[in-house]
């Protein structure tokens, strides 16, 4: 059966590493349309021989699309979305605006794929720090019965968009040349330094990008009453974010078995030797499929405590591929295309 495929936002950094996956995965589509803003479109972009025109990103350009991903970021999600689902297109979202909305399934395949078959046009992914925490989190909640989670993240500047890339490396060839450094996109230097501020602080003291990653985390995994306190930080990383996690369970923990449920989710790579001074490091993770999950050890502040480390890449299972996979899966249970949307329960 013909799917067409849309990407909004298709020239931002998830929307081109969307570009990627799509054709490097093979995923079943007959064409793809790249959408963007007014400024950037009639610009084109070549793709395994093929050569993809953009085109604006409006109300009234998804009909004859099947399944769009939006990554162009809430505002867009919120301009056009319902749009795009009038016209009986599918979206999956990067964006967080819809994430907690009841009626948005909120999607990691490996731990929720029952909450794709129930929607109403819209299929919301995670925050990249709560997916990547979650690949070595879930298995071991699976294994243990989770309580409660006190982490903090070390996460990369390509989380805030291409133009922090571009702000770190050219803060980096200032320092070296002892040239003058200039700052755009974060408040203080991030070259050399570490910010302990990602989105805006509430009344709380706690920040937008930690509420959610206890929000998500609760709705994903289906535990409504999880507490978590997080930290975030923005380091100078140019690609993959890196979560350090304590955990406490309801059932007595055990490293064998911590170790064993990690090495058989399909979501993480066990990377956990430090004898041989081995454990997962962004550079190590960054363009992998799954996530390295290392420094494993009992927790000596709490009962039942496990701590560990993870390492992911926030452009692929913190967004572009973690979409492509909820696509992928949709595909092959036939849950896509218009036949399929429009008989769905
Ligand atoms: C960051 N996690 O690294 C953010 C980017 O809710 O999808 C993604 C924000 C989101 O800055």
């Amino acid at each position: 059966p013909s799917l067409t495929v849309g990407i909004v936002g298709a020239t931002g950094a998830v929307g081109q590493e969307l570009v990627r996956l799509l054709h490097e995965r093979n995923f079943p589509m007959t064409s793809l349309r790249l959408f963007a803003s007014a400024r950037s479109a009639g610009k084109t972009v070549e793709r395994n021989g093929k050569s993809y025109t953009i085109e604006e990103a409006k109300p009234g350009v998804f009909a004859g699309v099947d399944l769009a991903f939006f990554a162009a970021g809430g505002s867009v999600t919120r301009a056009l979305a319902k749009d795009a689902v009038a016209a009986g297109c599918l979206v999956i979202d990067k964006s967080s605006a819809l994430r907690m909305e009841p009626n948005v399934p909120l999607v990691i395949p490996e731990i929720n794929p029952e909450k794709l078959r129930r929607h109403e046009g819209i299929i919301a992914n995670p925050n990249c720090s709560t997916a990547v925490m979650l690949m070595g989190l879930w298995p071991l909640h699976q294994a243990f019965g989770l309580k409660r989670i006190i982490v903090s993240t070390y996460q990369s500047v390509s989380g805030t968009g291409a133009e922090a890339v571009r702000e770190l490396e050219a803060q980096v060839q200032a320092h070296v040349k002892g040239l003058p450094l200039e700052k755009k996109v974060y408040p203080y230097q991030i070259a050399f330094n570490c910010i302990p501020h990602i989105d805006s602080f509430d009344a709380t003291g706690y920040t937008g990008e930690e509420t959610k990653m206890a929000q998500e985390s609760r709705k994903i995994m289906g535990l409504p009453n999880l507490r978590v306190s997080a930290t975030t930080v923005r380091v100078p990383v140019v690609r993959a974010h890196s979560i350090s996690v304590s955990a406490e369970f309801e059932r007595p923990v055990n490293l064998e078995k911590a170790r064993a449920a990690i090495a058989a989710f399909p979501g993480a790579e066990l990377v956990d030797d430090v004898a041989n001074k081995k454990y997962p490091t962004p550079l190590d993770f960054a363009e992998k499929v799954k996530c390295g999950v290392g420094r494993l050890r009992i927790d000596t502040a709490w009962d039942n405590g496990l701590s560990f480390w993870v390492s992911g890449d926030n452009l692929w299972k913190g967004a572009a591929l973690n979409a492509v996979q909820n696509a992928e899966l949709m595909a092959r249970e036939g849950l896509l295309g218009k036949a399929a949307l429009a008989g769905r329960a």
